[in-house]
């Protein structure tokens, strides 16, 4: 089975995405997730100029071939623009692969090891009255795990709060990046105080999840965890930026938070320390970010070494296909934690047909043949690329903080 062509296609139904089609001489097409929050161009040039010439007249079943011929081969390894690229393709040859022998994808990992896939949805709010009524809006959705983010007191505009009227948290914005502002000192009087609320009013029989965005230093990350012990979050997500693995170490010393990290990672190599140390509780890797499904593997597969869990990242900036690859692989790896699972904003349906599920808080991506989406081209036409920035974020005295 050759590929005989591949070709990219930039669209914005809602938000902009990236996604590569594959198809082959048996008639059979593959589809992959390639987008990449703020950066959509870059990974589209990276297929169209330097990979899909060497696509074509490749056996479309070599799925570990292709993939270590595209790491390998470019010399240049890792970064998010190259691990996308190539997350794009991997995915689009296993839905090739799974519509060949007409199962789903996770019949080809190995089968169910669950009968659904616990997902977790955002609660947030300006207010924490906001923030109750949008957590007890997901409890009647019948999640069971939920994340809690609110505007902070002072602070002119936090992260993670959906702009006025939208379903969906869309952090992209304006032709050129929004400035948020941002004060430390504010945001760790007012978490442990959001977590006493939420826990006051809903108890401890439902999971609560927060991100506190990368924007500690790992001293005050020890500092957070140890102060929401009490209320027993579910994770702690990216207190640090993670370049540095060796700080969590730190973290460790001073709280028995789980910590959640890898959303921004692109390679086993992001998370190695922090696995083989147990520095993590959960590896947040996606299979759009982190090389597709190939390569998330083998990232979970370490993690399942060490006791380390999975808890990919399912925001609305990857597309319906990475959610409907994040399933089949979570159906079926030993050490799954937890998925994220936002939504998509409107009119994203229109081009991605999916099969995915959610009932009473678990998801299930279906038995369609391949990954079960399915990318209407002609839809796809109707919604042109819109330029959007990611936020810039600045301490209140304007130095650049991590967003
Ligand atoms: C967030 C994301 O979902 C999350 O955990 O960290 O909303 C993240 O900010 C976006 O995916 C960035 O594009
Ligand atoms: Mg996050």
């Amino acid at each position: 089975m050759l590929i005989t062509d591949a070709r990219v296609v930039v669209t914005s139904p809602g938000r902009n995405y990236v996604t590569l089609i594959i198809e082959t001489d048996d008639g059979i097409r593959g589809i992959g997730d390639a987008t990449l929050n703020g950066r959509e161009l870059s990974v589209a040039s990276y297929l169209e100029d330097h990979v899909v010439p060497l696509l074509i007249g490749r056996e479309a079943n070599r799925i570990e071939d292709i993939w270590h011929y595209l790491y390998k081969g470019a010399y240049w390894r890792r970064g998010p623009v190259t691990m996308t690229a190539i997350a794009a393709v991997d995915v689009a040859l296993w839905d090739i692969k799974g519509k060949k022998a007409g199962m789903p994808v996770y019949e080809l990992l190995g089968g169910a090891a669950r009968s659904g896939v616990m997902v977790y949805g955002h609660a947030s709010g300006e207010s924490l009255d906001e923030l109750k009524a949008d957590f007890r809006a997901h409890l009647d959705l019948g999640y069971k795990a939920i994340r809690i983010q609110c505007a902070v007191p002072g602070l002119r505009k936090t992260y993670g709060i959906p702009a006025a009227g939208d379903a969906v948290y869309e952090p992209a914005s304006g032709s050129l990046p929004q400035e948020d502002s941002w004060e430390t000192t504010s945001y760790l009087d007012f978490a442990p105080r959001m977590f006493e609320a939420m826990r006051e009013e809903f108890g401890f029989g439902v999971h609560m999840l927060h991100d506190a965005h990368h924007r500690l230093t790992p001293i005050e990350a020890g500092r957070l965890g140890a102060a929401l012990e009490p209320y027993r979050p579910f994770w702690l997500e990216d207190p640090t930026p993670a370049e540095d693995q060796t700080s969590f170490r730190l973290i460790r010393q001073h709280t028995t938070t789980p910590i959640a990290v890898g959303e921004v990672f692109n390679s086993i190599w992001d998370c190695q320390t922090l696995i083989t140390e147990r520095l993590i509780d959960y590896i947040r890797a996606t299979v759009v970010h982190a090389g597709g499904i190939t390569h998330l593997r083998r990232i979970f597969s370490l993690a399942e070494l060490y006791g380390v869990r999975t808890g990919s990242h399912g925001a609305g900036d990857l597309s319906p296909i990475t959610m409907a690859a994040a399933l089949h692989v979570d159906l079926t790896v030993p050490n799954f934690g937890i998925q994220e699972y936002m939504g998509h904003k409107d009119p994203a349906g229109e081009v991605f047909r999916t099969n995915y599920t959610f009932t009473d808080g678990l998801m299930h991506p279906g038995d369609a043949p391949g990954i079960g989406v399915e990318f209407d081209e002609e839809a796809a036409a109707e919604y042109p690329y819109d330029r959007k920035y990611l936020p810039v974020n600045r301490r209140l005295d304007g130095t650049v903080h991590d967003w």
